[in-house]
């Protein structure tokens, strides 16, 4: 089948693509480069199932798409996952953050409704329950985004959820924990941590925590992410709303320290003011996942991390 992947030149999208490509399917991938890289795609250079579409989400598919379809047919399924990605950009530039996130899914389902297309994934994100209290956090959890990034996710939750409802255009959301993996990029400083301890520990320099690093997050492994999407991607858990996590936390301090070790020890650890807004505790309740998608994250943490530093 043809399958649509916005923002699949970036580490998660990059991974996706790998992944249906490997099942034998038809992939186009449509992205702006902000962010994504075509250097994480350069291995399937002349595939001939793979189209590669320079185009932002926020301006509209139906364009970009024209000429894929009109050589292989309908787009039959769309993993979305194109977005601004970070939590802080989001705050300096609510506006921006609106246009790209909840617009251009709003252009995706768009596009959806009006092709006919079988099923919409889309990346939303831990962002959308703001600062909670009791862990692990479950999916029913009153959401209470406290940045425009998570209020975006969750608009465009709520617009998958009305175009199911009311245009019968199949979705599945899933949300997203702190994902890490092999190609993730180190170099903002709001790259995923582990990117960032990675570099800088593989290069025997000091790695750098917000805080006294007791804060938590659960991070999974991009493979487990990637094996998510495309359950997704199946037919059914239409409306499905589902963390992405992997029912376990660490400490930043514990990680640092791990990675630290994994690359030999040569690293200090020195510590700065927390982050404005940290979350101090993050842990996803994963029955969802595993009742709805059949999925169980299965590369422990110590594992991932000897696979990204690799
Ligand atoms: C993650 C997501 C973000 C959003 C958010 C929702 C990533 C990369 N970001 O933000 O998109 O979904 O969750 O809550 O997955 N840290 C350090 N030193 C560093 C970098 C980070 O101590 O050099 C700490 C940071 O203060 C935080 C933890 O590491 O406590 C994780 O930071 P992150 O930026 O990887 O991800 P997070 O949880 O802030």
């Amino acid at each position: 089948m043809l399958v649509a992947v916005t923002g699949g030149a970036g580490f998660i999208g990059s991974h996706t693509v790998d992944r249906l490509l490997g099942a034998g399917h038809r992939v186009v991938v449509l992205d702006d480069f902000r962010t994504g890289r075509r250097a994480n795609l350069a291995h399937h250079a002349g595939s001939e199932r793979l189209d590669i579409i320079a185009c932002d989400v926020s301006h509209g598919i139906f364009a970009a798409l024209a000429p894929v379809t009109a050589r292989h047919g309908p787009v039959e399924r769309i993993v979305h996952l194109a977005a601004q990605v970070s939590v802080v950009h989001s705050v300096a530039n609510p506006l921006v953050d609106m246009q790209i996130n909840y617009g251009g899914t709003l252009h995706v389902l768009e596009y959806a409704r009006a092709t006919g297309v079988r099923k919409v994934v889309f990346a939303s994100s831990a962002a959308v329950y703001g600062d909670v209290a009791i862990m692990p956090v479950g999916e029913d959890t009153p959401t209470r985004p406290v940045s425009p990034y998570g209020i975006d996710k969750l608009a465009s939750e709520l617009a998958l959820d009305y175009y199911a409802a009311v245009h019968g255009v199949p979705t599945t959301t899933l949300r997203f924990f702190n994902v890490y993996g092999p190609r993730q990029d180190p170099s903002s400083p709001y790259s995923g941590v582990i990117s960032i301890f990675a570099d800088r520990a593989k290069a025997g320099r000091p790695l750098l925590i917000f805080g006294d690093g007791s804060q938590t997050r659960d991070f999974i492994y991009v493979g487990d992410v990637v094996r998510a999407i495309a359950a997704a991607l199946e037919d059914g858990a239409d409306r499905v709303v589902a963390n992405v996590g992997s029912g376990g936390e660490i400490a930043v301090l514990e990680l640092a320290r791990s990675i630290v070790e994994l690359c030999g020890g040569r690293s200090a650890i020195h510590h700065a003011p927390y982050r404005p807004g940290e979350i101090l505790k993050s842990r996803a309740q994963v029955d969802r996942l595993h009742e709805a998608l059949g999925i169980v994250a299965e590369t422990s943490l110590l594992d991932g991390l000897r696979e990204t530093l690799r």
